[in-house]
């Protein structure tokens, strides 16, 4: 073990994973043990109909900082990730995707840049200038207008908030995610806002981003419902003071 205290806390969201979820765990603990930190991982199966979870817990024996969690039916990858919270004891934390689109050794790159810049999150960016990304021209076209379009609603410091590998520190989440109220995938765009607004700094990194499927699973559906809970995060923001409202209201039950 190096000479390292911290602890670092894995959250690894997955829906129908049965393909990779076995190799994607044992190279997320092959990464974690050769870099020398305490870890955890924490796979949160959500309602899968293929067999992630039965694969999942079949590697439960082998690694005893695995913790695989399973949610009868699908409830979106945010509301997952929020559960995740309850089985965290590291203090940092790090969203990976189950997919392997991006390899848990840059995490390494993400916590340097962390220790560098002093930031509180440090997100994966596929429109970071050293990122080496492979993926299709559609999707470049979306991450780019989806980028516009935060850009234009929101004063974030993040050129992409939706890549699957995004660091925090604990606390931040501990925070943040008690406010946040979407489910599916404008979910981190939430957490940032409010990490944000909250005066957390927000650091982006590069990444290598290697597509392990041959067509991505975001469909036309994804997308409006993506655009649709933005523009949501936007107006409990900006017009409902939604997130003020709630921390008032917290801290006024708290004092009673
Ligand atoms: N818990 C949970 N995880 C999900 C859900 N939907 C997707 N995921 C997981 O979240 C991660 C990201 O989902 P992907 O479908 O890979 O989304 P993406 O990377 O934006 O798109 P692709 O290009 O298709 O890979 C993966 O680990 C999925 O298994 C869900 O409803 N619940
Ligand atoms: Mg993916």
């Amino acid at each position: 073990m190096k000479d390292i205290k911290e602890k670092i806390s894995i959250i690894m969201p997955a829906y129908n994973e049965a393909g990779h979820i076995a190799s994607s765990i044992e190279e997320t603990a092959a990464a974690f043990n050769n870099f020398g930190y305490h870890w955890e991982l924490i796979v949160m199966d959500d309602g899968s109909t293929d067999d992630t979870y039965k694969n999942a817990i079949a590697l439960a024996q082998k690694y005893p900082q695995l913790i695989v969690r399973r949610n009868p039916v699908n409830t979106g990858k945010g509301r997952a990730i929020k559960k995740a919270l309850h089985y965290i004891t590291g203090e940092y934390t790090l969203f990976l995707d189950a997919d392997m689109d991006l390899h848990p050794l840059q995490f390494q790159t993400l916590f340097d840049i962390m220790r560098l810049d002093k930031a509180d999150i440090v997100i994966g960016s596929k429109l970071h200038p050293n990122s080496v990304v492979n993926y299709p021209l559609q999707r470049r076209i979306i991450s780019f207008v989806y980028y516009l379009l935060v850009r234009a609603l929101f004063n974030l410091p993040c050129h992409d908030t939706q890549t699957g590998l995004k660091l925090f520190k604990t606390e931040v989440l501990r925070n943040v995610l008690p406010k946040v109220l979407v489910k599916q995938f404008a979910f981190d765009l939430e957490v940032l806002v409010n990490a944000h607004h909250l005066g957390y700094k927000i650091a982006e990194a590069p990444i290598v981003l290697k597509p392990q499927r041959h067509y991505g699973r975001i469909d036309l559906r994804a997308i409006f419902t993506t655009g649709w809970d933005t523009l949501a995060v936007f107006y409990r923001m900006h017009i409902l003071k939604y997130y003020d409202r709630i921390d008032y209201y917290r801290r006024k039950d708290l004092a009673e």
